[in-house]
């Protein structure tokens, strides 16, 4: 197992790197350096923080070695300076990181084929390490896709179009109510927010079987949603004001509809895809409007892995395998949500679409440590954000690699947010006679 598993790490670590290199490789210098919005780092702030962490973790913590760059420690420390900051710190060049980030990289190379990652059976600290750090690598990979998003100028990122939709897909599906196991105590690279395994009863709820899509949305635009308050919370209508929201983010008039701007290209809202770059208070204006409401975690995690059959909570909704291309909308393959029906492959046993990839989903829950929550291997990755100032998101988007995004996942952000790859899809409560 051991030499299988270092080859599978090191082929992670490679894959993580080729996306950093794609998206810090497509721009010139000064583009690197400018800072595309207060809300991003400079993409060459984020390269040299991925080979930092690295670093950090791998080389220094795991192997045991030399520092390569002690001076830089606090410039990339992303709890020292804020997104905004970050433009004015006498940050390494692009040269000087493309070098920094090659040098920790063959010195963490050198510890995978050195150290112990597994005891035969399970993972030890150092090879949790190894794919905690490409599972960073890849998150920032999907933070450099969103300040690509944010960019102006001409396109230069490239990728194939998404599939075309295979089946019809409409309404919503009824959960069956009762105890489900949500979060994971054996998943390798769990992280620690996703642990331990629990029992949580979650009583029948009926979700939509697909995000919500540009079409739907469309029609809450048009019915004055975001001028009605009442469908925002008093938060949400404040900061509809505040921001002056009237459409998700990067959308335009077009005529009589809309288009918007993906990755420099000017494209037509296209109405059966999810709609992305809505904030939490959007989504839960919309469901309101629909008369119906966002799903808590824990819903959208029964309705994403619980097998009904078995009783049993699965990795994905298709099954324990992970994600192939026909399962899901991820890794950056497409640089869109694809249409709703695009993956009939990986919906869940009682038919749920695209909960994986495609758009990340808001919930109505705050971020919070499940019970028996351990901060491991450090409180900064998710302990300090704990409490009532973020919503978690589900599901992962096309942004979102492979290595990053399971059932169990759970990604977090402010209320206000969406700059990232964010959609939803809506719930509701069922009357106990609606299950039959
Ligand atoms: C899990 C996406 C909220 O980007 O703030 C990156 C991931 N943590 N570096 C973030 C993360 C440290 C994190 N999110
Ligand atoms: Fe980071």
């Amino acid at each position: 197992m051991t030499e299988q598993l270092r080859a599978h790490v090191a082929e992670q670590l490679e894959n993580a790197r080729a996306r950093t290199a794609t998206l810090t490789g497509a721009v010139d210098d000064a583009d690197l350096t400018r800072q595309h919005s207060p809300l991003m780092s400079p993409l060459v702030w984020d390269l040299a923080h991925v080979g930092n962490q690295e670093e950090l973790w791998l080389v220094r913590d795991v192997g045991g070695r030399e520092p390569v760059r002690r001076d830089i420690d606090e410039l990339y420390d992303a709890f020292k300076h804020a997104r905004r900051d970050r433009p004015a710190l006498p940050l390494l060049g692009p040269a000087e990181a493309r070098k920094y980030v090659a040098t920790v990289r063959d010195k963490a190379l050198d510890v995978l084929d050195r150290v112990r990652l597994d005891d035969g059976r399970r993972l030890v600290a150092g090879g949790f390490a190894f794919g905690m750090i490409v599972q960073h690598e890849q998150q920032h990979a999907e933070t450099m896709l969103a300040t690509h998003q944010l960019r102006v100028g001409p396109p230069v990122l490239d990728a194939a179009p998404p599939p075309r939709a295979r089946t019809p897909v409409a309404g919503e599906v009824l959960v069956p109510g009762g105890p489900f196991e949500m979060g994971t105590s054996t998943e390798p690279w769990a992280l620690d927010n996703e642990r331990p395994a629990h029992l949580v009863d979650v009583p029948a709820f009926a979700i939509d079987a697909a995000p919500v899509t540009n079409g739907q949305y469309e029609r809450f635009i048009a019915d004055g949603g975001y001028d009605d308050p009442r469908w925002w919370s008093p938060c949400g209508w404040a900061h509809r004001h505040e921001a002056g929201l009237v459409a998700p983010l990067h959308w335009r008039r077009d005529g009589d509809g809309w288009a918007h701007t993906r990755f420099g290209r000017t494209v037509p809202v296209e109405p059966d895809e999810p709609v992305v770059h809505v904030c939490f208070f959007e989504a839960q204006a919309y469901a309101a409007w629909a008369g119906r409401r966002l799903p808590t975690e824990a819903e959208w995690e029964k309705a994403a892995r619980y097998d009904p059959a078995t009783g049993r909570s699965r990795r994905f909704p298709w099954g324990d395998d992970p994600p192939g291309p026909d399962h899901a909308n991820l890794g950056q393959r497409h640089l869109s949500p694809a249409p709703v029906g695009a993956y009939p492959d990986g919906a869940s046993p009682l038919g749920v679409h695209q909960l994986i990839g495609d758009v990340w989903e808001w919930t109505a829950s705050d971020f919070r440590a499940y019970p028996g929550f351990v901060a491991f291997p450090y409180r900064e990755y998710s302990e300090v954000f704990f409490g009532s100032d973020y919503k978690v998101l589900r599901g992962g988007s096309f942004g979102t690699d492979a290595a990053a995004c399971r059932g169990t996942f759970r990604n977090w952000d402010y209320p206000i947010r969406r700059q990232i790859f964010s959609g939803f899809r809506c719930a509701r409560d069922v009357r106990p006679d609606e299950l039959g």
